[in-house]
């Protein structure tokens, strides 16, 4: 603790005595907004006081907590008691006198932090984490708190760097019933992550304070201070100074807000506001970002590791009108030979929008259609709302369900509306797509899960899909609390779901999120259901208003779990809109309603960006816009990058201009050419997946990812790496030709040329007239690839290539990995495959390991090697002399060898120079 009072010490010498123990850039928030800060609103709250024209946070020993005694210590660390310096200093009323400050170590790298009533039991998150049984026992990290008597603030540290803490509490900590607010100065401004917002550059900004709302809704891409889809309280924070990142995860799932912004002594600071729950946090320390990635996932839940075909292109539309439409466009494609892996229908196959029924006059034919793709080699994709009609006597799904009791219900009797419809019980009644009201499965419970697991088993007997794409579930519902939802029919009388005035659907402070984002109602439940609705699983219950933003998780369980009576032994493919820490273990995300416009084009990789740091790594975004119309160019340049998101879907609103690849010549020539590179380098993403589903890694990195001490790499968001060995620089602009593209130390190479580009660090123009995407190999990667086709079922029984990019001491290395492509994957499973590559000292060595039999058949017959420094007088293969018509060394240092062994076996390729 001495390292702490130091700091304290130092902190006053240097800082402004007025400020003492609070500092005035510490904001305090108006349910109104920040506009209506005034002396007088400001005297409204005890805990604030105006000064310098602003209303902040009186200091710590005032409106803060104080340590009351000596740690206590438990099992794996200690509790320390705080009380209350003074119950009369107050935001919103009904602050928590006496609380528990509890630090519990788990492993090395990784300690939680929970602060909690020390009287009453408080919500906190359901979702399960993976936990060590043992603590590590050389914790690399280091706690720091005030001592007893004083005002209650800490740190955690690393412990080789005590006196430059990474998270440093500042103010008071406020601990109310409905408000909970924190404070730390942070190491440096290099900060990511947090979502689901939508921002424009990966890195946050401090200069100019920006607060975000985070709780689940359905909120279109904008570029805004708005919540969006899903919620992820976790950030990365990277000291550049000593290339090290570390992480923090805020274990939350109240409605919440978060800013960023500078302390009056300058140094970047992060408030996190929650209106429930308890104060949980995980820090992870790294120290490399993909350690940090690696220790975040193995806590939530490591990613779900893609069936093949879905790393494959796919297509889909809303507003397709029949299965005839969606063949003539599947012709359009195959045509214009564009790759294609997957086809999505919408909702407007459905019977009256429900789900579990297809319209049997309009989308007649769609079972058969489903063969007709099967037989292509093409899967089917089916959406799926949550909101379901409360017709019961004419919609079996809905009469089993209510038969099963699935529906989310009012928290009280006294609740239920006076106009509740008949049968309807005491549901949380709504209204979304359907034509009639709706109601809405609360997935917590097990019987709501075995429901739907019958349900998807049994529709698939109608219609034999493939994949289940799970949308609206923030959940969205229309028009809450207005006079009618904008799609109520007409002829009706008014008539929406209404929240009632309770402290949980009007808390006191009920965020920004009711001021953003065209928030007609101006209250928390916004185009969703009630706070004051229950949930439980069985044992527990919950409150829509704590686990709102878990409805799109609890969604993704069932649904995951349910499709395994569907496909059993196989791994299953749902995208879900709404997701929380731990969602990735199960599903592929797309980012939402984007519009067709060259800024959400450039958004999206940072999005991308993003939910690789929150474990979903299997996420793109709706390739050429899903609102307004793409032009020819921007669907080129979409297309473009959209081959490098790890998820890949072209995806259209309804009523927009069509917009498949196909539709343009010229877009499908450079869509056909696009994704061949893509499909030719689909076993390295597969396999940087299966090091994502075993281990924990991230697929699409930063750049800065291998090089946290490179200032110019930490802000690059218009690039981004697979791996470690491909780096991708889409051009992003209208009218551009060519890029400034941004080069990390190390050698470049022109992915499809082989010729060096860059030395970096380096900074370059590069052409890319638009049939060109930039796209380059890193010096040192061996990327493992293979013949592309139309689709994977057939690239798959191709030939394997190596691309090998020498560094600068002619060293390359990498690794594949190989299965069926849809097993089940487990540790022990017989049927992978995977095989090391190193090339050194003239030598590439590829090293087999696991089980051959899944690769026999295939064979390896192409490598190319760039950089490679001249002609070789010899290739020996295996201990045979290769003749000298089987290599071809081309300028720019590139040498292509031909040869034909098979992928199953151990290789040595040596080289006379
Ligand atoms: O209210 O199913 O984000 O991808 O096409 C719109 C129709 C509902 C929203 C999804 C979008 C999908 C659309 N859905």
């Amino acid at each position: 603790m001495a390292s702490f009072v130091y700091i304290l010490f130092f902190f006053l010498l240097i800082s402004d005595i007025s400020a003492q123990d609070g500092d005035v850039n510490i904001e305090c928030p108006f349910p109104e907004g920040q506009d209506v800060s005034s002396p007088e609103k400001c005297a409204q709250y005890t805990a604030c006081e105006w000064t310098d024209v602003q209303c902040h946070l009186r200091g710590n020993s005032e409106a803060g907590y104080a340590v009351e005694g000596a740690p206590v210590p438990t099992e794996r660390g200690y509790k320390l008691n705080l009380k209350k310096i003074d119950q009369s200093v107050t935001m919103f009323d009904n602050d928590i006198r006496e609380l528990v400050f509890e630090v519990i170590n788990h492993e090395d790298y990784h300690v939680q932090i929970k602060i909690y009533d020390a009287n009453e039991a408080r919500y906190e998150v359901p979702v399960p984490l993976n936990l060590p049984e043992e603590a590590g026992t050389s914790p690399k990290y280091v706690v720091n708190t005030t001592q007893d008597g004083e005002p209650f603030s800490f740190s955690v540290s690393r412990d080789s760097a005590p006196e430059d803490p990474l998270f440093s509490t500042v103010g008071a900590l406020i601990f109310e019933d409905q408000f909970l607010q924190f404070t730390s100065s942070l190491q440096t401004e290099y900060l990511y992550g947090i979502g689901e917002n939508i921002r424009n550059t990966f890195k946050h900004s401090f200069q100019s304070r920006e607060t975000k709302p985070l709780f689940a809704r359905d909120q279109p891409v904008g570029d805004t201070e708005v919540n969006n889809y899903g919620v992820h309280p976790y950030y990365v924070n990277v000291n550049h100074k000593t290339g090290t990142a570390h992480s923090v995860l805020f274990f939350n799932t109240n409605a919440m807000e978060y800013s960023t912004y500078v302390l009056s002594d300058g140094s970047p600071a992060l408030t996190f506001r929650s209106i429930g729950g308890i104060i949980d946090l995980h820090f992870f320390l790294g120290p490399s970002l993909e350690d940090v990635n690696i220790q975040y996932t193995n806590m939530i839940g490591l990613p779900a590791f893609p069936l093949y075909w879905t790393l494959g292109f796919q297509l889909s539309r809303y507003g397709y009108t029949s299965v005839e439409d969606v063949r003539e466009v599947r012709e359009r494609m195959r045509a214009m030979a564009v790759p294609q892996d997957g086809q999505t229908i919408d909702i407007d196959y459905m019977l009256r929008f429900r789900d579990f029924t297809y319209d049997t006059d309009v989308w007649a034919g769609l079972p058969e259609f489903a063969e007709e793709l099967h037989n292509d080699n093409i899967k089917l994709t089916i959406i799926l709302d949550p909101a379901l009609v409360i017709d019961f006597e004419n919609y079996s799904p809905g009469q089993r369900g209510k038969d099963a009791d699935v529906f989310v219900k009012w928290m009280s009797e006294d609740l239920v509306p006076a106009d509740q419809e008949p049968g309807c019980e005491s549901y949380v009644v709504g209204y979304v797509w359907p034509d009639t009201k709706t109601m809405f499965p609360d997935f917590f419970k097990p019987e709501t899960k075995a429901w739907w697991a019958n349900e998807l088993a049994i529709f698939h007997e109608t219609v034999n899909y493939d994949a289940i794409w799970i949308d609206m579930n923030e959940p969205s519902n229309f028009g809450t609390n207005l006079a009618r939802p904008w799609n109520w029919p007409p002829e009706r009388p008014d008539w929406s779901l209404k929240c009632p005035y309770n402290k949980w659907d009007s808390p006191p402070y009920p965020t920004k999120m009711v001021r953003v984002g065209g928030c007609e109602s101006q209250r928390i439940s916004e185009k969703t259901i009630c706070m004051s609705s229950n949930h439980t699983n069985g044992k527990e219950t919950f409150l829509h208003y704590d686990v709102h933003s878990l409805y799109g998780w609890s969604e993704t369980v069932a649904t995951y779990e349910g499709l395994d009576g569907v496909f059993p032994g196989k791994r299953h493919a749902v995208l879900s809109r709404s997701t929380y820490p731990g969602s990735g273990h199960y599903v592929t995300h797309w980012l939402g309603d984007n519009t067709a416009e060259w800024s959400h084009l450039r958004n999206s990789i940072v999005g991308m960006l993003e939910f690789n740091l929150f474990g979903v790594p299997m996420v793109g975004a709706d390739v050429c816009g899903f609102l307004n119309d793409a032009t020819m160019e921007l669907c080129a340049r979409w297309m473009q990058a959209g081959a490098f998101y790890p998820f890949d879907r072209n995806h259209n609103g309804i009523g927009q201009s069509p917009q498949d690849p196909a539709f343009w010549p010229e877009v499908a020539a450079i869509s056909r050419d696009v994704l061949a590179l893509r499909y030719k380098y689909l076993p390295y993403l597969y396999t940087l997946f299966h090091d994502a589903h075993h281990h924990g890694h991230s697929v699409v990195r930063p750049l800065f990812s291998e090089h946290m001490t490179d200032i110019d790499a930490l802000v690059v968001d218009d690039q981004f790496m697979w791996g470690t060995g491909i780096m991708i620089a889409p051009v992003l602009i209208e009218g551009a030709t060519k890029r400034s593209v941004y080069f990390p130390e190390g050698e470049w190479y022109d992915l499809e040329t082989g010729q060096l580009v860059a030395n970096g660090p380096t900074t370059l123009q590069i052409e890319a007239p638009l049939e060109v995407i930039p796209v380059f190999s890193r010096g040192g990667a061996i990327l493992p690839c293979q013949e592309p086709a139309l689709t994977t079922a057939e690239s798959r029984q191709n030939p394997f290539c190596l691309t090998v990019a020498l560094d600068s001491g002619l060293r390359a290395s990498g690794e594949l990995f190989w299965d069926d492509g849809e097993s089940v994957h487990t540790v022990e499973h017989e049927g992978t495959f995977s095989a090391t590559f190193e090339y050194a000292n003239d030598t590439l060595k590829m090293a087999v390991f696991d089980s051959k039999t899944v690769v026999s058949g295939l064979a390896l017959e192409t490598i190319s090697f760039f950089g490679f420094p001249s002609n070789p007088s010899g290739v020996v293969v295996n201990d045979e002399a290769l003749s000298p018509s089987s290599w071809k060394y081309e300028e720019d240092m590139v040498l292509i060898v031909h040869l034909s062994v098979p992928l199953g076996e151990d290789l040595l390729v040596k080289f006379s120079l």
